[in-house]
C-alpha cells in the first residue's frame, strides 16, 4: 500500500483531472482486480472501501445508527481537538445543536462585508504589486491569510485580536504537524524528542492557555453585562450555552471551559485548510479553462455592477460561480475521504461486517466514478451543475463534498460565501492563466491540495 502511494506521487502529472490514479493510486488499482467494494487491513483493522452510492446512502441514513467516527490518528487528534469533528454520542449532539446558530443564514450575511473587506485588502496588495505588468504568486499562501481571518472572526467576533493570536499558533502546529505526518510510517516517531516535537507539545500547551484565558475574558465581560447579548460568535454561544446550563443543576452534560477550548480548536483545524484549498483548486481550474474563466467574469461585472463587494443578493445570482465551485468541489474535493466503524455486526450488502470494522468512503473516487458520471466524469465541465446538484448525476449519493447525514460539514454554507465572494471580487479585477512554473501534482496529506504550490500569474483588468 505505502509502495503504491509513494510510487504515484512523487511525479508530477500532465494537466489533466484524472488524478484518481495518482492521489487513490491503492483505490484505482486494487477496483480492477476486486471490484469497487474490497477490504483491506489497515493495521490491525480491517477497512472495506465502499464507492457503491446505495451502500453509503445506507451508512449515512437507515443504519447510520449501526456506525460511529473512528479514532483519528493521535496526530491529527493533538490538531483537532476533541471537537465536534471527532465527538461521539450524546456529546456530539449536545455541542452540534448550541453550535449550529453560529452558522444561521442571519449570522453568514452578517459576515459578509468582512469577508468582502479582507478580500478586497488582499486584492489591493495584488493590483499595486502588479501595476501595468504581470504578477506571479502562489495563491495557496494569500488564500490561507484569507481563510484563517474569516476563521477567526466567525469563531471569536468581538474577540478578533487576541483570537487572532491564538490561531497564529495553531498554524504554525499545523505547519508542524504536515512534515510529521509525513515520518508516520517510523514508528514511535511522534514520541521522540525531537526539536519539532517540542517545539509542537510547547505550542499545544501555549494554545491551551491562551484560550483558556481569552475565554476567561469574555466570561467577565459576559456576567458583568448580563442584559447585554454576547455576540454569536462561536465563543459567545458556546459560553452563553455553558453558563445557562450551570445555573440550572438539571443539566447532565454541561459545557465546560476544556469543552470550549476544543471546540476552537476544532474549528480552527475543520475550517481554515479545507476552504483555502478550495479556492486553490477553483483559481487553478480556472486558470486551466480560460473560456469558463470569461464567462464567470462575464456573470460577476452584470450582477455586481461598480460594487467592489458583492452583497447578499448579488451572492444568490452568481449562478456560474455556482456551478463552477461545484465542479471543483467535484473533481478536486479538499476531504477525499471519511471513514466510519461499525458499532455492532452488520449487513453491508451482501457482505456481513463484525462489529469493529471500518468502512472508508473514497468521495473522491465516488466523485470520478464513470458511471455516476457520465464518460466525461474526469473532464471539467461545470454545465453539468445547470440544472441543480439534485440534476447533476444518476444517483443522488454521487456529490458528497462535505460528507452527508447528521455529521455533514457544519461549515458549508460559509465555506461557499466565503469562496464565491473571493473568486467573484478576484474576476472583477484580474484575468490570469497558470504561471509556467506550476507543475500539475495533486497529493493527499489529510487534505488534497496542489504538491508543488499554486503559481499563477495575474494581470490587472482595464478599468471598465
Ligand atoms: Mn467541514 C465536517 C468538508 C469547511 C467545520 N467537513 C466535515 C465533513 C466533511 C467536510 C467531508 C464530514 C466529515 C465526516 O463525515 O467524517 N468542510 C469540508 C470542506 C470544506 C469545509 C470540503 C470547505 C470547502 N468545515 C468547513 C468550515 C468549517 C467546517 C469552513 C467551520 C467553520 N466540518 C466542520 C465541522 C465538522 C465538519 C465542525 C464536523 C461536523 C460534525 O461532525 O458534527
Amino acid at each position: 500500500l505505502v509502495g503504491l502511494m509513494v510510487k504515484a506521487s512523487s511525479q508530477p502529472m500532465p494537466l489533466s483531472h484524472n488524478i484518481l490514479p495518482r492521489v487513490f493510486s491503492f483505490y484505482h488499482h486494487w477496483k480492477k482486480i476486486y471490484g469497487a467494494t474490497f477490504l483491506v487491513w489497515f493495521g490491525p483493522t480491517p477497512r472495506i472501501t465502499v464507492a457503491d452510492p446505495d451502500l453509503i446512502r445506507e451508512i449515512f441514513g437507515s443504519k447510520s445508527e449501526l456506525y460511529e467516527k473512528n479514532e483519528s490518528h493521535p496526530l491529527v487528534r493533538q490538531l483537532e481537538g476533541d471537537g465536534l469533528l471527532s465527538l461521539k454520542g450524546e456529546k456530539w449532539a449536545h455541542h452540534r445543536k448550541i453550535i449550529t446558530p453560529t452558522f444561521h443564514m442571519e449570522n453568514l450575511k452578517m459576515l459578509i462585508p468582512v469577508m468582502g473587506k479582507s478580500a478586497v485588502e488582499m486584492m489591493d496588495s495584488w493590483s499595486d504589486m502588479a501595476g501595468s505588468g504581470d504578477l506571479e504568486i502562489d495563491v495557496s499562501d494569500w488564500f490561507q491569510t484569507l481563510t484563517e481571518d474569516v476563521i477567526t472572526r466567525t469563531a471569536f467576533g468581538s474577540s478578533y485580536e487576541d483570537g487572532k493570536a491564538v490561531f497564529r499558533l495553531q498554524a504554525q502546529q499545523m505547519m508542524l504537524a504536515a512534515e510529521a505526518f509525513s515520518k508516520v510510517f517510523i514508528p514511535g516517531y511522534r514520541f521522540l524528542p525531537t526539536k519539532k516535537n517540542r517545539c509542537s507539545w510547547n505550542l499545544d500547551k501555549q494554545i491551551r492557555k491562551s484560550l483558556i484565558k481569552l475565554i476567561e475574558q469574555r466570561n467577565a465581560n459576559c456576567s458583568e453585562q448580563l442584559s447585554k447579548r454576547c455576540p454569536e460568535d462561536l465563543l459567545g454561544l458556546m459560553i452563553k450555552a455553558s453558563t445557562k446550563e450551570k445555573n440550572s443543576n438539571s443539566c447532565t452534560s454541561s459545557i465546560t471551559i476544556q469543552d470550549i477550548v476544543e471546540e476552537c480548536k476544532s474549528f480552527f483545524f475543520a475550517g481554515k485548510q479545507t476552504t483555502s484549498n478550495l479556492l486553490t483548486w477553483t483559481t487553478i481550474l480556472l486558470a486551466m479553462h480560460p473560456e469558463w474563466q470569461d464567462l464567470a467574469r462575464e456573470e460577476v461585472l452584470k450582477v455586481c455592477g461598480s460594487r467592489d463587494i458583492p452583497t447578499k443578493d448579488d451572492v444568490v445570482k452568481l449562478k456560474t460561480l455556482s456551478m463552477i465551485l461545484n465542479e471543483s468541489l467535484r473533481l478536486y474535493p479538499p476531504a477525499v475521504a471519511t471513514i466510519r466503524r461499525a458499532k455492532a455486526d452488520v449487513d453491508l450488502g451482501n457482505y456481513k461486517i463484525p462489529r469493529g470494522t471500518e468502512v472508508l468512503i473514497p468521495i473522491i473516487a465516488v466523485h470520478h466514478d464513470i458511471e455516476l458520471w457520465g464518460r466525461d466524469a474526469t473532464e471539467f465541465n461545470p454545465s453539468r451543475f445547470s440544472e441543480g446538484v439534485a440534476r447533476a448525476a444518476k444517483h443522488p449519493m454521487s456529490f458528497i463534498p462535505f460528507g452527508l447525514g447528521a455529521r455533514t460539514c457544519i461549515g458549508q454554507n460559509l465555506a461557499i460565501l466565503q469562496a464565491k465572494i473571493a473568486i467573484a471580487i478576484i474576476l472583477q479585477r484580474f484575468t490570469f492563466r497558470l504561471s509556467s512554473s506550476y507543475q500539475h501534482a495533486p497529493t493527499v496529506l489529510m487534505l488534497l491540495y496542489p504538491q508543488y504550490g499554486a503559481p499563477i500569474t495575474f494581470r490587472c483588468l482595464k478599468d471598465p
